[in-house]
């Protein structure tokens, strides 16, 4: 125990602004949280942090906090409400709509950012309640294209890739910049480490030289938006030197010789010339690859909010799959989901639920940003009428901030869950304010790793401000209001009490299965019935944890000898209950299970656990490939805006005051100095940047990482804020990007945007 965890202000969290969740000491102060350390004993980040980790305070405290529930008025402001009147005007509403149209027109938007998945997760409840699978989150605009491929490849969408670049000797970054955005645990050390041993090499493929890029041994500087090109050319390359792997390819897939005979016609010095590059630099870059002992690819936006996403994504995957980097130490691996939220979705062929207006399918069970404003802003019969928003603020994230304003204005009900008052939420009917993750139970599930898996269920640090509420209580209240379960379940509710006493007898899940044959319509509302029965008898008002027991033990069931190797033990379903009391015990983190590389096979869900090489959709985008693309650099839009760098102060739109940021306080845009002077702006001034949609005033930072004729903007701006609290004037902060970005600048498969390849015009404002 550290010394400061013996002082009796001093709690264990972890941070909440990226999906590593580092852990984190804390000193709470008359609320405010005070002496930010990293946790040395959270054993998936041992005390590791960030930058912005010391400056969530900003989150926890700020003036744009939601405190009570509101409404709007006719005069477009908000007045205060009980919340009795918010539960009871929504749930009455929420029935009218369904009941007039059908469960079709209401959506869900969101569903838990970077650090809050346990409250969220009772949200399903209510939709299932609700009968609607509309479930529009940020994720569908961003990984879905991978998803997709993943599904392909390995038999689900649910087969999420890792990557083991701690034990890598040669790791391939492709459009990301994890020394900013992190993206695997422990980032800037395993950085460092990488870069400072000569046997392992890093290489790098962005247009920009990155901090993660000025690390690397090789920088690749590929022209923007062509990395289908480079990435097929590598491909190719291995297969035409006869580079691949061929005892991995026979024993653990099939269609390789599709894929061969696909490759074979690659023009490689065309495709390499194409992406701005020498060949004998692709040259060593596919042949450093595919000779070393263990390798992984470690992607991200540059590539999956980018021209081909879904291509890419499949490209990518080939180049550790061809070379058998993959199950073994140090490559990319399958990794199991503690409570999985990427899950797979059946195609409309198989029966799979489409959008009523634009006839979209679901991707991991997410139906895409880009197509929510045309499902609603339409004279359609089977529109959505009503949409719940929750822990998200698609009016700045989503692309085309004009036609989402444009669409919420005809929604029949906006409902915002939210800590604050954000953009969504002042066009909101109703909003709803939400404890923050200091002041609840709260976790995530972003268990993304192999061999070894985490997962920390943070303890309340703070006591809830004003009249917030969790989610979960939120859900519950709403389901009663609408008649869906009773208030109480007075007999669940004492077995469950019994249970947590005496688990052994197993009486509770018996119980359940009782109550669910009885009334089997509270199956749809299961998992909020489980936090107002075994939720109330958890102690220290742990009720949201109440989930994590079935968590607990379906994970148990399903990867027992790796749950035992963390030292866990107990018979049958024994073990289910002690995993579920060591995560509820301990304050930091644990390791959730202990994998041997040879179990991702089990992972692979095609039968005979084989990788299905093989994906006819993208041999016929590869064939595209050779059709000469229509050129997006035009003399009206000469610049190509990356629109939403990860920097040393964003965080998604997760802080609201912009004192947060030491530095950039404006966010800025990133320019080359030829490229500066040939427009004629110098440092620190300001110019209009343009697209084919709206303009926005920025200020610009003249910067010699950026190529030529490539520009860049960063995400978590444009937030509006309480400059004064006695006039309560707002301000905004930095650019809305946007205001420039289209929803059908997208990927055909999984209509996921481009945010980093749009097309702009950039002029001095004088
Ligand atoms: N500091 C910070 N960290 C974050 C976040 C944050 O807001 N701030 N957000 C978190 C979230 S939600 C996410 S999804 C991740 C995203 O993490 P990243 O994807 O790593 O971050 P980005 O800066 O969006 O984009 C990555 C890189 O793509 C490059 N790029 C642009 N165009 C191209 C191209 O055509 N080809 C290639 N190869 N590269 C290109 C950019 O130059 C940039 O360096 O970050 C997470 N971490
Ligand atoms: N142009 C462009 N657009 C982008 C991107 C880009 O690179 N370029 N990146 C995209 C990516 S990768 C992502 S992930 C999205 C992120 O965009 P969003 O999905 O909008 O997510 P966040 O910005 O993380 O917003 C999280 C919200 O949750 C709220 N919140 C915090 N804690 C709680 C809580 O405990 N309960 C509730 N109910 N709410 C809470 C915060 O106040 C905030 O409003 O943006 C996307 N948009
Ligand atoms: S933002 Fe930094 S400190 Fe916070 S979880 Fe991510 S890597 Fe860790
Ligand atoms: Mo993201």
């Amino acid at each position: 125990m550290t010394e400061s965890k013996n002082l009796k202000n001093s709690h264990t969290s972890a941070c909440i602004l990226c999906s590593i969740n580092c852990g984190i000491e804390i000193n709470v102060v008359d609320g405010a949280l005070k002496n930010i350390k990293g946790d040395s004993e959270n054993p998936k980040s041992n005390g590791y942090l960030c930058q912005k980790a010391g400056r969530l305070d900003y989150y926890q405290n700020h003036k744009g906090r939601l405190l009570h529930p509101m409404q709007k008025k006719e005069d477009g402001s908000f007045e205060d409400i009980t919340w009795d009147k918010a539960i009871g005007d929504i749930a009455r509403k929420l029935k009218h709509i369904k009941k007039t149209y059908g469960s079709h027109a209401i959506a869900f938007y969101g569903g838990g950012g970077q650090g809050n998945h346990l409250n969220q997760a009772y949200s399903s409840s209510f939709r299932a309640a609700l009968g609607t699978p509309y479930l529009y989150t940020a994720l569908a605009q961003e990984k879905t294209g991978d998803f997709w491929v993943n599904g392909k490849l390995f038999g689900k969408q649910s087969c999420h890739i890792s990557e083991d670049i701690e034990h890598s000797d040669y790791v391939l970054f492709i459009g990301t910049n994890p020394w900013q955005s992190h993206g695997f645990p422990q980032a800037r050390k395993v950085l460092r480490e990488l870069a400072k041993d000569p046997d392992r090499t890093m290489v790098v493929i962005d247009p920009r030289r990155t901090q993660t890029a000025a690390l690397a041994d090789i920088h690749v500087p590929v022209k923007p938006g062509t990395d289908a090109y480079l990435l097929a050319a590598l491909v190719a390359i291995i297969l035409q030197e006869g580079l691949e792997d061929s005892t991995f390819i026979n024993r653990h897939t099939v269609g390789f010789e599709e894929v061969k005979r696909v490759f074979k016609n690659i023009p490689i010095k065309k495709y390499v010339a194409k992406a701005g590059l020498s060949l004998p630099l692709a040259q060593k870059v596919a042949r450093g690859f595919a000779n070393a002992k263990r390798a992984s690819v470690r992607v991200d936006l540059g590539i999956q909010q980018n021209l081909h996403s879904t291509l890419n994504s499949y490209l990518e995957k080939l180049l550790f799959l061809i070379t058998g980097n993959f199950g073994k130490k140090g490559s990319n691996n399958l990794h199991t989901q503690f409570v999985p939220i990427v899950g797979h979705s059946k195609t409309p062929e198989e029966g799979g639920i489409v959008t009523r207006v634009t006839g979209m399918h679901a991707i991991s069970n997410f139906y895409p940003p880009n197509i929510l404003p045309k499902e609603i802003d339409t004279n359609h019969p089977e529109r959505i009428r009503a949409l719940v928003v929750d822990s998200s603020d698609p009016l700045l994230t989503a692309a085309d901030t004009n036609a989402y304003r444009k669409a919420f204005e005809k929604l029949e009900l906006l409902v915002v869950i939210d800590v604050a008052h954000t953009e969504t939420a002042s066009m909101a009917h109703y909003v709803l304010p939400a404890a923050s993750q200091f002041e609840k139970w709260e976790a995530t599930f972003f268990t993304l790793e192999f061999p070894v898996n985490h997962f920390h269920l943070r303890h309340p640090i703070v006591d809830p401000k004003g009249d917030t509420l969790a989610e979960p209580e939120i859900y519950r209240r709403l389901l009663v209001a609408m008649d869906m379960i009773p208030n109480r379940f007075p007999l669940l509710e004492k077995i469950a009490k019994f249970h947590l006493r005496y688990p052994a007898a197993g009486v509770f899940l018996i119980a359940l299965k009782v109550a669910l044959a009885i009334s089997p319509k509270y199956a749809k509302s299961l998992l909020i019935i489980l936090y107002a029965t075994v939720g109330k008898a958890l102690p220290r008002g742990a009720g949201s944890a109440a989930l994590l027991w079935g968590a607990s033990h379906q994970y148990a069931k399903r990867y027992r000898k790796a749950v035992l190797r963390t030292g866990l033990k107990g018979k049958g379903f024994r073990l289910g209950e002690a995993l579920f009391k060591h995560i509820l015990k301990s304050k930091s983190g644990i390791i959730l299970s202990k994998h041997t590389y040879d179990e991702v096979w089990q992972l692979i869900q095609h039968p005979h656990q084989k990788i299905h090489l093989e994906i006819p959709e993208m041999a016929k985008m590869l064939e595209q490939l050779k059709e000469n693309e229509n050129e997006l650099v035009t003399d009206e839009f000469p610049f190509i805006l990356a629109a939403g760098e990860r920097r040393a102060y964003n965080a998604n739109q997760i802080f609201r005051d912009p004192a947060w940021r030491k530095k950039d306080r404006e966010g800025v845009l990133k320019i080359h100095p030829e490229d500066a002077k040939k427009i004629g702006i110098s440092n620190t001034e300001q110019l209009w940047c343009t697209s084919a949609k709206a303009s926005v005033k920025v200020y610009i930072e003249i910067d010699d990482a950026m190529p030529r004729g490539f520009v860049s903007l960063p995400h978590g701006y444009g937030f509006e804020y309480i400059d004064d609290e006695n006039t309560q004037m707002r301000k905004q902060n930095g650019p809305k990007i946007n205001v420039l970005t289209s929803a059908s600048h997208c990927d055909p498969i999984a209509k996921t945007p481009y945010h980093k390849y749009v097309p702009v015009n950039l002029v001095p404002l004088k």
